[in-house]
C-alpha cells in the first residue's frame, strides 16, 4: 500500500492506471513549505516505484486538500532564507521530467509557486471558482520558478507581464481563455471530468504517451528542425513496438479491444 508522507498523501487505482498525489497542508492553503516540496518529490517517486513494468501507473493527478490547490511558497519560511535557489533540483523540475503525464486538478487558490507547480504539470483542469495569479510582485520579488516564462509560452509575453506585474487573482475561466488552463468545469463536475480525462490518457499506449510528453517539452526548448528530427527518430522506434501492432490490430478487427503493455 502507498505510504503517506508528512505533508502529502498518495493513492492509486490499479484498474484505471491513475495515481493521485494530494498536497496536504490545508490550514496553510497548501503553501509550499520545504517539507511539502520534499514530500511532493517523495510521493511522486513512490508512485513511480509501483510502476516496475511501466504500465501499472499511467498518469498522475496532483490536487490540494481542503478546497485549495496551493497559495504559493510558504512565506513564513522566507525569513529563514530564500525558498530555494535549487530550482534545478526542485519539485518543479521533478514534475516536468517525470516520465508519466501529470494533471493538476485545481480548486480555490492557485497562486505564485502554486501556479508554477501547476504549470510544471502537463495539464491544468480547474473549477469555475478557482483563482490564479502571480502575486510575488507584492513581496518585492518575481515568480522564481518560471511563472513568467511559462505564461509567455502558454499565452504570450504581454499576458505574462500583465499577470506578474499586477499580481491580481484572476478567475479560472480567464486562464482557460488564455490557454493557461486546459479546461474549466463546474465545481461539482470537476472530479468526474478530471477522472475521465486521466483515464482516457491512461488507456493509451504508455510508450506513445511518454514520448509525446518528451516531444512537447522539446518543442519549448529546441529549434523546430531539431524537434522534428527527434520526433522522426522516436516514431521509427515506436513502429517496432508490440503496442503499435496492438493498435493496428484493433483498427483492423471490429470487436477487438486493445491491451497496451508499454512494450
Ligand atoms: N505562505 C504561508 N502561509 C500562508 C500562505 C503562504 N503563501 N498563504 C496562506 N497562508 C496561511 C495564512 O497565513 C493563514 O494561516 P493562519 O490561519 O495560521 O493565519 C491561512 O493560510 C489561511 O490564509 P488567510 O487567512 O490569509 O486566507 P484568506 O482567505 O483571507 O486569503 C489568500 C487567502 C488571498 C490566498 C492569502 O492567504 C494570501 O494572499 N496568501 C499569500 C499568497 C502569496 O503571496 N503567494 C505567493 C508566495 S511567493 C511564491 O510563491 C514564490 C515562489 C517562488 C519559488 C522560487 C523557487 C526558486
Amino acid at each position: 500500500m502507498p505510504t503517506d508522507f508528512e505533508t502529502t498523501t498518495i493513492a492509486f487505482d490499479e484498474e484505471t492506471g491513475v495515481g493521485y498525489l494530494t498536497l496536504n497542508r490545508p490550514d496553510a492553503l497548501n503553501a509550499l513549505s520545504s517539507q511539502l516540496r520534499e514530500d511532493i518529490v517523495a510521493g511522486l517517486r513512490e508512485l513511480n516505484e509501483y510502476n516496475d513494468d511501466g504500465v501499472v501507473m499511467r498518469t498522475v493527478v496532483v490536487e490540494g486538500a481542503g478546497g485549495n490547490f496551493c497559495a504559493g511558497a510558504d512565506i513564513t519560511e522566507f525569513e529563514e532564507g530564500p525558498p530555494t535557489t535549487e530550482v534545478d533540483r526542485s519539485h518543479y523540475r521533478f514534475i516536468r521530467e517525470y516520465p508519466l503525464p501529470v494533471i493538476a486538478k485545481i480548486r480555490g487558490y492557485c497562486l505564485g509557486g502554486g501556479l508554477e507547480t501547476a504549470m510544471s504539470c502537463d495539464f491544468r483542469i480547474a473549477d469555475t471558482d478557482a483563482r490564479f495569479g502571480l502575486p510575488e510582485v507584492d513581496l518585492g520579488i518575481i515568480p522564481g520558478a518560471g511563472g513568467v516564462q511559462f505564461i509567455s509560452r502558454l499565452a504570450n509575453p504581454s499576458v505574462a507581464k500583465e499577470i506578474a506585474m499586477t499580481g491580481e487573482h484572476l478567475p479560472a475561466e480567464r486562464g482557460a481563455e488564455l490557454g493557461i488552463f486546459n479546461d474549466v468545469h463546474a465545481p461539482d463536475e470537476l472530479d468526474a471530468a478530471v477522472d475521465e480525462f486521466a483515464e482516457t490518457i491512461a488507456s493509451k499506449p504508455p510508450l506513445s504517451v511518454r514520448t509525446i510528453k518528451k516531444s512537447a517539452t522539446m518543442a519549448t526548448q529546441t529549434g523546430l528542425r531539431e524537434g522534428i528530427e527527434y520526433d522522426a527518430d522516436v516514431f521509427e522506434t515506436l513502429l517496432w513496438t508490440d503496442d503499435h501492432k496492438e493498435g493496428v490490430r484493433a483498427f483492423a478487427e471490429d470487436d477487438y479491444e486493445p491491451e497496451f503493455q508499454g512494450k
